[in-house]
């Protein structure tokens, strides 16, 4: 018994100088670790504070565009429209955020106060709000409502409450930028924490302003007291992010279209803000970190249009958008319009979940992740180049004091097919690379990579995207730089081509151009109606197309052989076989020149477009398109058409309105040389617009 409890102890007491010696020894390995790493290169500022940085790291985050808008077909309301109108009995905030967040979205942004000054919540200092509406019996709140599912399902929340307010009658005096805090006041108080807040620049003067119907301009730099404005929510908010007004802690990217340069400083200087042409790229001066955001609608339009049904953005000019912002140091910001149900369309959360399926899909196997890595110069091992990929975000690749230029290369185990290169650089000690490049080692050579990107700026993220290669090695050279380098994540990917539908036009010289969404892919194409494949002819520059013809293409991935869907598209008698008569001037260019967005008006004094053929043809029937840029909301209603004098057909384009897409009317064929097209019925304003217009002959 005696026995077996010494040996306990001993066993006890050899243990414990076990987890002595263990422990010693780990602590003389760390502190020689420690004594052997050197000291983090000093920063290179401007530099962005931490709630910036955890800001970036948000990269996709939402807009929601909803209030009385929404249910007057409007952009930009005028205030007459009745509140009793507002009563979106299905809306509901839990299917707009769980479809936001199934489809990557971080955050969301409401915009609490649009233009027209219906605020969404039931404030005090109004009575032009959801309180006075039918929704929920003037119970409804749609700020704590959206701020709440945003919370429950983990997504941050922020505000837009534009300063401009067509309602208000003491727009534009300083009674309303009492008014005006007031709201900012009541938002912070009751819906904290917002992560960021929108203040809109756009003005455009006219307003309702209490029924006064005029045009009031003032000094947005001086008028709205933005500093006083910033207090009030830090006070709440210290880590919200401020977009617009006079003391942004981001900036716009300077359009709405989705698209940031390729060169893109998260620097700027407040005095930068007096004009706009440094938002698209910032600048490197700077004196504050300042980064861009860019906001873009999912349809043309921010508000909800069933008109633009039809014009949702497609997952190409998703994925677009996506590379151009994201991978061009920016964050997204995507727009979803609420319909009339109160609820985010099927077309649009449909495209927007297949978009984010897609970006998983690029990037679900960064192929550097087996790779051996080296660099050329190193910081001592605490920054050895392997850190770049180690999958750590603040671990990084340094070098040493004034080094500014330096090289990673990295070795495949075999053979390895990439068209993606992320890169990030350690952002909390500032931006830093402005030239670099990337090339592949292949067959004892090193080769560019083949893209339409500028090699310049990395910053928080940047993706390059190019053609295919195989490669042994990839080599990232970092050639300049405003001080050693921190680089913290390098990633290569190969995403599969993207196979959607080639986009066919043909141009007024009657040159058809098969656009393919992706350089990776290889487009086929038949002009007999057949359908295309890889033994079809192979599409690789404009052609000319001198006769109709039903002209078929389609994408085809050629390391799969996969092939996507067939687009199709009927193009009539080419412009050598006509002439436009009337209008005869150089607007008649627009109507066959394949593109959707150059158009002409008919107006009631000039009704006509009339198609001189060189000879006689059996005409039966004709397409048309009206202009299908953002806000184009003036389609002809209704035609009457004739060959060679006599009326051949006459009718409405049933729904053009709402649905505004090509309309073909076919009619009894007749042999004739001149078409002679009348618009008989116009919508709002007594005009019409023709984008595109052909003759169908047999
Ligand atoms: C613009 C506004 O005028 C639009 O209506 C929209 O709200 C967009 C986000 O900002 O400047």
């Amino acid at each position: 018994m005696r026995f077996v409890f010494l040996y306990r102890q001993n066993r006890l007491r050899d243990k414990h100088h076990l987890f002595v010696s263990i422990f010693a020894a780990l602590l003389a390995a760390t502190c020689l670790v420690m004594a052997s790493c050197v000291k983090a290169p000093e920063p290179v500022g401007p530099l962005p504070n931490a709630d910036q940085v955890a800001w970036h790291q948000l990269e996709t985050y939402a807009f929601i565009h909803i209030g009385l808008n929404t249910l007057s077909d409007m952009e930009w309301g005028y205030v007459d429209v009745p509140l009793d109108t507002f009563n979106p009995i299905h809306l509901d905030c839990e299917q707009w955020v769980q479809t936001l967040k199934e489809c990557g979205m971080k955050a969301v942004i409401l915009t609490a106060k649009h233009h027209d000054g219906f605020c969404l919540w039931p404030t005090e200092t109004t009575d032009y709000s959801i309180k006075n509406t039918p929704y929920k019996e003037g119970k409804g709140d749609l700020v704590k409502e959206l701020s709440e599912a945003c919370r429950k399902h983990g997504l941050k929340f922020g505000l837009y409450l534009s300063p401009w307010d067509r309602h208000d009658a003491e727009y534009g005096r300083p009674d309303y930028v009492k008014t005006y805090h007031a709201q900012i006041e009541e938002l912070i108080e009751n819906y904290s924490p917002v992560f960021e807040f929108w203040f809109d620049g756009a003005n455009g003067g006219n307003g309702w302003y209490g029924g006064a119907n005029e045009t009031r301009t003032i000094n947005a730099k001086t008028y709205y007291n933005y500093e006083k404005a910033l207090d009030i929510i830090v006070r709440r908010n210290p880590e919200a992010m401020i977009f617009g007004g006079t003391v942004p802690t981001i900036r716009w990217v300077g359009n709405e279209k989705g698209w940031a340069d390729a060169t893109q400083w998260s620097t700027a200087s407040l005095s930068d803000f007096d004009k706009t042409d440094f938002l698209p790229q910032g600048n490197p001066k700077g004196d504050a970190w300042i980064p861009a955001e860019a906001d873009v609608s999912i349809r043309p339009g921010w508000f909800y249009h069933p008109r633009e049904d039809h014009q949702v953005k497609s997952i190409v000019q998703l994925l677009d958008i996506y590379y151009n912002t994201v991978g061009h140091n920016t964050t997204l910001l995507l727009n979803f319009p609420i319909n009339k149900e109160g609820k985010i369309g099927l077309f649009d959360s449909l495209r927007a979940l297949q978009w984010h399926q897609r970006i998983m899909e690029d990037f679900d196997d960064n192929l550097l992740k087996n790779s051996v890595v080296n660099a050329d110069n190193e910081r001592g091992r605490c920054f050895a180049a392997e850190k770049v990929n180690d999958g750590k975000w603040d671990r990084y690749w340094a070098t040493e004091d004034g080094v500014k230029k330096g090289e990673l290369v990295f070795s495949f185990p075999q053979l390895t097919h990439l068209n993606r290169v992320v890169l990030q650089e350690y952002i909390p000690l500032g931006q830093r690379v402005q030239r670099f490049s990337i090339d592949y080692f292949i067959n004892g050579k090193w080769l560019p990579v083949d893209t339409e990107e500028t090699f310049t700026t990395v910053g928080y993220k940047r993706i390059v995207r190019f053609r295919t290669v195989q490669a042994e090695r990839l080599r990232i050279r970092f050639k300049q730089a405003k001080g050693p380098l921190c680089i913290c994540n390098v990633e290569a990917y190969c995403a599969d081509p993207v196979l959607s539908e080639p986009i066919l036009s043909r141009d007024f010289n009657n040159v058809v151009t098969l656009m393919n969404a992706d350089r990776n892919a290889q487009v086929f194409y038949t002009l007999d109606g057949s359908e295309p494949n890889v033994q079809a002819m192979r599409y690789h520059a404009p052609f000319l197309l001198l006769e109709k013809s039903t002209v078929k293409a389609v994408s085809v991935d050629p390391v799969s052989g996969q092939s996507g869907q067939v687009a199709t598209k009927d193009f009539d008698l080419p412009t050598t076989e006509y002439r436009i008569v009337q209008p005869n001037d150089n607007r008649s260019h627009k109507l066959c020149d394949g593109n959707p967005y150059s158009f002409l008006y008919l107006n009631e004094n000039e009704r006509t477009i009339a198609f001189q053929f060189n000879k006689k043809f059996n005409i039966c029937g004709f397409r048309y398109l009206s202009d299908q840029s953002r806000d184009a909301q003036h389609p002809i209603t209704h035609y009457k058409v004739s060959v060679d004098g006599r009326v051949v057909a006459l009718g409405e384009f049933s729904n053009i309105v709402n649905n505004p897409i090509e309309q073909e009317v076919r009619f009894e064929p007749v042999m004739g040389s001149l078409l002679t097209f009348e618009a008989v019925g116009f919508t709002r304003d007594a005009q019409g617009s023709i984008a595109e217009f052909s003759v169908i002959t047999e």
